[in-house]
């Protein structure tokens, strides 16, 4: 769309938003890594969904890491190094500020990113439905911890010395049952679903969507361009979210 045709089109979404959201009961949101992106953590299907040749799917399962436990640890310390020197961008704390706006019980923020980049915007009630990639989980007692440092090629349990694994949800695995329980609650309930950064390919994450429709929720989508789920939101903010989500805050005003 030529830029002069999107302004008004753009903006006439951004105050049709503002409204809904002012209107809001309630409001959820649903993150994936889009909402990162500014902050210069690559996306998983901007690059084609490939690392260093890999697909995603193929590295981020339980059988790559049966497989080749080196191989899939790799992957994740190039991401968790990564970590280490991103900050959350203007779109992470828009949402912190909505939160902050709508006031305890009103806002719950879904993720699917394992980046942490929420919680250190300032948001408070975050659900990390695809875990963190700076937890690991003994693959032995299952004992979890949160570990910023480099690891060891291959990390061990000092406890019972077997292999760790990062806390994330991998492909083919269950999604943490309690944190997706409140996740679909938290969707069902609110007057509005913001969708924010996903190409929504991904379920159970993507059928969020869906839930909240069940509920006549009002289903906005912030994203640079149409995803799978486009055809199934009642309205489409087009561009980049640390753009667009602080042009919504400011048309809400200070609370
Ligand atoms: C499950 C791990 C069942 C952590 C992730 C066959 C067998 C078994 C299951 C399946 C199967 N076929 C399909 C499935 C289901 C499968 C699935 O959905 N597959 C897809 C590929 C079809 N799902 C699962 O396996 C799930 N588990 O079904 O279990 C079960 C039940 C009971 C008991 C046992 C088993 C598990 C899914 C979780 C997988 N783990 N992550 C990590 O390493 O990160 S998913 C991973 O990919 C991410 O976490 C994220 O969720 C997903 C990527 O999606 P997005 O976040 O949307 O990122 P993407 O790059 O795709 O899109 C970015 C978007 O941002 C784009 O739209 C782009 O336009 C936009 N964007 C870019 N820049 C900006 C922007 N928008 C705004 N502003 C910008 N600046
Ligand atoms: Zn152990």
């Amino acid at each position: 769309m030529p830029a002069d045709q999107e302004a008004p089109h753009l903006e006439a979404a951004l105050n049709q938003a503002a409204e809904w959201l002012r209107q809001a009961a309630s409001v959820a949101v649903l993150t994936g890594a889009g909402v990162s992106a500014e902050s210069g953590i690559s996306t998983f299907r901007d690059a084609g969904g490939l690392w260093e040749g890999h697909r995603v799917e193929d590295v981020a399962t339980p059988e790559a890491f049966r497989r080749d436990p080196l191989l899939v640890w790799k992957f994740y310390n190039t991401r968790r190094a990564n970590i280490q020197s991103v900050r959350p961008n203007p779109g992470h704390f828009a949402l912190a500020e909505l939160e902050r706006q709508l006031g305890p019980g009103r806002f719950t923020l879904v993720t699917q990113n394992v980046d942490g980049l929420h919680r250190a915007a300032g948001s408070q009630r975050v659900l990390e439905i695809h875990g963190s990639i700076i937890r690991v989980r003994c693959v032995g007692c299952e004992k979890r911890e949160t570990r910023t440092d480099a690891l060891a090629e291959l990390p061990r349990c000092q406890d019972c010395g077997d292999l760790l694994r990062p806390d994330v949800v991998w492909f083919h695995e269950a999604l943490p049952e309690e944190v997706w329980e409140q996740a679909m609650v938290a969707v069902y309930e609110a007057s509005v679903l913001l969708v924010v950064g996903t190409s929504a390919v991904v379920y159970p994450a993507a059928g969020l969507i869906e839930v909240s429709r069940a509920n006549r929720g009002r289903v906005i989508e912030v994203n640079l361009n149409a995803t799978a789920a486009s055809e199934r939101v009642d309205l489409s903010l087009f561009g980049p979210s640390g753009e667009v989500l602080p042009r919504l805050m400011k048309l809400l005003g200070p609370s």
